[in-house]
């Protein structure tokens, strides 16, 4: 998978991009990232990217020549998925990356100010995408959740044992609760079924745990799942359902 950012900070991804997963599924040429300076498409010779609103009104806008001019290097065959990053985009979900994660070709546009001219959204992009609801002063940070998030489901990202082990419900609920050594530490001991080695019971413990976890926590994500009346049951039993 190729992904190009076009950005007027684009240096703020490269360290993330250096680390880590993102490293390693770079390093295995499973993922290419390129960063581009949007600058280096300004046509005039100050270098301006930014200009103000037609109608008035506070903040800037990012012009259109030089994104026009940047997609005709980045995008010539226009196949290229464009996404701009935006507030006003499409929630970013598991099931967005998944979808995302499967494209050849993305180029991740980033707003800045008060974002891009609407003949850019008509014309160049895509997908808009938004990573929740709340204002970032650009699009940079969005773009490298969304590079994160795509880095660690390809094929060959995480070990087989983490794969394999996802299965499709669990993986609509908030994760169980982890331990590590000592079975004991300042006065907490570890739940008696994880040091059990039956491992029936220690799957039976994380769903449960997992199932509550997500009512207590997050019950907007528990309403769109089909509950087995166990389930249910489980849930009663411990106070998070009438
Ligand atoms: Cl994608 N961009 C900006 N500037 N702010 C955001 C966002 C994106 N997603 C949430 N807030």
């Amino acid at each position: 998978m190729r992904i190009d950012v076009l950005a007027l900070f684009p240096e703020i991804l490269a360290p993330a991009l250096n680390t880590g997963i993102l490293k390693r599924v770079q390093d295995a040429d499973k993922l290419a990232v390129k960063l581009h300076n949007l600058r280096e498409w300004a046509t005039d010779k100050h270098k301006s990217v930014d200009d103000y609103p037609y109608g008035g009104g506070a903040g800037m806008i990012l012009k259109p020549e030089p994104i026009f001019a940047a997609l005709e290097t980045l995008n010539p065959e226009t196949n290229a998925n464009v996404v701009y990053l935006t507030p006003q985009g499409t929630p970013l979900t598991q099931a967005v990356v998944e979808s995302l994660s499967l494209e050849k070709h993305l180029i991740l546009l980033c707003g800045r100010y008060k974002g891009v001219d609407e003949r850019v959204r008509h014309r160049l992009v895509t997908t808009e995408i938004s990573i929740g609801d709340y204002v970032l002063s650009g699009g940079e940070i969005a773009a490298l959740v969304l590079i994160d998030a795509i880095g660690r489901v390809l094929p060959g990202a995480l070990g087989d044992y983490e794969s394999a082990h996802v299965d499709s419900f669990s993986q609509e609920l908030l994760d169980h609760p982890h331990y590590t050594r000592p079975a004991t530490f300042a006065d907490l001991t570890v739940p008696d079924v994880l040091l059990s080695g039956h491992h029936e019971n220690i799957e039976k413990w994380r769903y449960v745990e997992a199932l509550k976890r997500t009512a207590a926590c997050r019950p907007d994500l528990l309403q769109r799942l089909e509950l087995s009346e166990e389930d249910i049951k489980i849930l009663r039993a411990a106070g998070l359902m009438e």
